[in-house]
């Protein structure tokens, strides 16, 4: 493997490259995920653009750091990339979105001061951000976006009802889990969603997933209307389950990061059985149980006989995974 190293705008990395034909190198990794710059061309609203041009560099060593150099974005992007196939593969035995070991491309400044981040069922997009935001090449959002890719080819939720905020939690879940996983000391792993990229320009983060609705619109439970919320406000109630379900209820301090994580209305106090163990059990539900209309009942159900099946039904994981469901008020 190729090895060259990177000065991102967030982290410093050691990226896997290739020797380009004709000279110097690409970025481009071992299962061919692959990054480049679209040039500030493409439209937000639809996502179509350029596929973009491959990013070029005689000496493998990439970016400086600065939002100014046009690799410092792309290190980030393909940091992301390898690490979110990685994760999948090293951990969840998934071999890519396609779980047939391809890689896919990555563009980076993609429209013109775009605000966002989307999987197109193909690629990734990173927008260069608006006023005093960053790029949002944050790990959190290369895993949240591509892990888009891995619902689309399993479970297949669709993007509304109870099913889009499964959806949308699904993406949060596993952006979080590559975040851990990278474990990079520029960003320690942590329960909140996009907390680099200062998008509200007050320091906060997009989502908080100990207590979804420190975000002023996601909710903590759900209940029968859920469902007619913009799916990254209905994800709350599932993001506050696998909190719960990792790490328990009430306060807890990890990696620098306090947390206070509430039970909806009377349910009992619940106690954490560990994140690695609950992003396997989410992972099985995802693959094995969901379909395209599955609401947080059927998520509730299927998270339960996943954990069965991983851990036994005297488990821990098993208990906690029951009991995070009650926590986020959604009924046996
Ligand atoms: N960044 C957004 C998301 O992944 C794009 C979208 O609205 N789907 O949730
Ligand atoms: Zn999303
Ligand atoms: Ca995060």
């Amino acid at each position: 493997v190729q090895t060259g190293t990177g000065d991102g705008i967030f982290y410093n990395a050691t990226l896997e490259t290739k020797a380009h034909t004709g000279g110097g190198y690409e970025l481009t990794d071992t299962h061919g995920n692959n990054t480049r710059d679209a040039h500030n061309q493409g439209d937000p609203n639809t996502g179509v653009g350029p596929a973009g041009d491959l990013f070029l560099d005689s000496d493998d060593v990439w970016g400086n750091g600065a939002v100014s150099d046009r690799a410092s974005a792309a290190v980030d992007a393909h940091y992301g990339a390898t690490t979110t196939f990685n994760y999948y593969k090293n951990v969840l035995g998934r071999n890519g979105i396609w779980n047939d070991g391809r890689g896919a491309p990555s563009r980076v400044h993609f429209a013109n001061a775009m605000e966002n981040a989307f999987w197109d069922g193909t690629q990734m997009s990173y927008g260069d951000g608006a006023g005093n935001a960053a790029p949002l090449t944050e790990i959190d959002v290369a895993g949240h976006e591509m892990s888009h890719g891995v619902t689309e080819n399993t479970a297949g939720l669709v993007y509304s009802g109870d099913a889009g905020g499964l959806n949308e939690a699904t993406s949060d879940i596993f952006g979080t889990a590559v975040e851990f996983y990278a474990n990079n000391p520029s960003d320690p792993g942590d329960y909140l969603i996009g907390e680099e990229i200062d998008i509200n320009g007050n320091g906060t983060p997009l989502r908080y997933m100990d207590k979804p609705s420190k975000d002023g619109l996601s909710k903590d439970c759900w209940s029968s209307t859920l469902g007619n919320l913009n799916p990254h406000y209905s994800s709350g109630p599932l993001n506050h389950w696998f909190y719960l379900a990792s790490e328990g209820s009430g306060a807890k301090t990890i990696n620098g990061v306090s947390y206070n994580s509430p039970v909806c209305g009377s349910a009992p106090a619940v106690t954490g059985a560990g994140r690695a163990n609950i992003e396997k059990v989410w992972y099985r539900t995802l693959s094995t149980k969901l379909t395209s209309n599955s609401n947080y009942a059927a998520a509730r159900n299927g998270a339960i006989n996943s954990a069965i099946e991983l851990y036994g039904a005297s488990s821990q994981t098993c208990k906690s995974v029951e009991a995070a469901f009650t926590a986020i008020a959604v009924p046996a």
